[in-house]
């Protein structure tokens, strides 16, 4: 397994509509290993391939948080939500490729995703609470959507500029 570069927005390759994994295969597999030793790492407790430069439907998360908690690293392949609740939740939300920016988002706030998983077999499954926020955000960077493209465009612009600064700042050291 290895650590990914994580790509800091703004980068075309974030604003990209990834296309569908055709076949399940080992590279899928070694990219969903890494993905998920590079979000732990992070530590993050989401990451979509995009996010790494592979414009690909696949998404990795963890929303087990804490010292004591139990690990439950998840993988989803070409994920699509098949229903959301009417009900909606609020969470401060942050991304990997949007370091050290926080803002509250309002999302569904249960959602049903059909998947496939690692092993290539369909499955449905119901999310909640911070499972749900996460891996709405995740499908939003699959179509290439930023939890910033739900601020205003003041506040959007505000962050971009930041975050030009911080990649300049970057590539400088
Ligand atoms: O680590 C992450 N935390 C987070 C917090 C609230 C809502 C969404 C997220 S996902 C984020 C990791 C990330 O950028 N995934 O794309
Ligand atoms: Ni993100």
């Amino acid at each position: 397994m290895s650590l990914r570069d994580i790509l800091i927005h703004p980068d075309p390759r974030l604003k990209k509509i990834c296309a569908p994994v055709a076949e399940v295969t080992a590279e899928t597999r070694r990219l969903a290993d890494d993905m998920l030793e590079t979000m732990y790492d992070a530590p993050g407790i989401g990451l979509a391939a995009p996010q790494v430069g592979v414009l690909d439907r696949l998404l990795v998360m963890d929303c087990e948080k804490g010292e004591d908690a139990t690990p439950d690293p998840r993988v989803l392949i070409n994920p699509e939500i098949t229903w959301t609740s009417e009900a909606l939740n609020t969470y401060e939300e942050g991304c990997l490729s949007i370091p050290e920016q926080y803002a509250e988002v309002t999302r569904p706030a249960e959602v049903r995703v059909r998947y496939l998983d690692i092993d290539g077999k369909p499955r449905e499954e119901e999310f909640a609470g911070l499972w749900a926020t996460c891996v709405q955000h995740e499908i939003d960077h699959l179509n290439g959507r930023l939890f910033i493209d739900y601020l205003s465009a003041l506040k959007r612009q505000m962050i971009t500029r930041k975050m030009q600064k911080v990649k300049r700042e970057r590539a400088k050291a």
